[in-house]
């Protein structure tokens, strides 16, 4: 029987999702998944968080985390093993993060969807949002990560929407001359905490029994 637990919605392809996910899984901590269909969100969901988007945090006490840099941040809060949220980065990562949703993520849905937005061409989106790469490339020039030598929140909050960007057009994305960026992404597709963030999981219907996240089989004791 399992305990209550924090219980998370979500949706496995949502960057924003993802970086909620990775806090969780860097945070240490398991809380109860519901992952949804954003074609069919569920009534319990929308009651919580009328804005229906993914991801929602509704924790034990009732309160409701709703957007996901605070979910991203609340988990870490609980406990941060690896130090994500060190405070020597931490306001420069915060910047990063809204530079990437504010400013970079823009660009990425026109590029994404350039069919949808004929203002301009699929080039000129996908060099609006190089900036932002050219950017994070200066970062990593002598550093394996954006704020150092260690892994912060910036790098788990970015790096979803980096690894869409990339998805667009593989071909391109390599191509570019931003070869620590590449080098970058490759390293957090690879790494485990993010390949257990992708655990496929079947949409929540009323009455499914407790799924949790992550499963307790991978429950990372380190
Ligand atoms: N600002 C929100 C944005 C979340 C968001 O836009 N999520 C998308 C999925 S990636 C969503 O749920 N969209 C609602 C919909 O498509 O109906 C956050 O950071 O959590």
């Amino acid at each position: 029987m399992i305990a209550s637990l924090h219980r998370l919605y979500s949706f496995r392809r949502c960057p924003y999702a993802m970086r909620a996910r990775l806090g969780i899984l860097f945070a240490g901590l398991q809380v109860e998944l519901r992952e949804i269909s954003l074609k069919n969100k569920p009534s319990q969901m929308l009651a919580i968080s009328p804005k229906g988007t993914v991801p929602v945090l509704q924790l034990i006490d009732g309160r409701v985390i709703e957007e996901s840099q605070g979910i991203m941040l609340w988990a870490l809060q609980q406990q941060d093993p690896q130090g994500l949220l060190d405070t020597s980065v931490l306001q420069q990562a915060k910047a990063l993060i809204e530079k990437n949703d504010n400013a970079f993520k823009p660009w990425l849905d026109r590029y994404k969807y350039a069919d949808r937005h004929l203002e301009m061409t699929q080039l000129e989106y996908r060099q609006g949002g190089e900036v932002f790469l050219q950017a994070l490339e200066a970062l990593l020039a002598n550093k394996p990560f954006l704020l150092g030598s260690k892994a912060s929140v910036a790098d788990i909050g970015i790096m979803p929407f980096i690894r869409q960007f990339a998805s667009v057009d593989k071909g391109v994305f390599y191509n570019l001359p931003y070869p620590n960026l590449q080098q970058w992404l490759e390293n957090w597709l690879e790494h485990p905490l993010f390949l257990q963030a992708m655990t496929k999981f079947t949409p929540w219907l009323a009455g499914d029994s407790t799924v949790t996240f992550p499963l307790s089989k991978d429950l990372n004791f380190t």
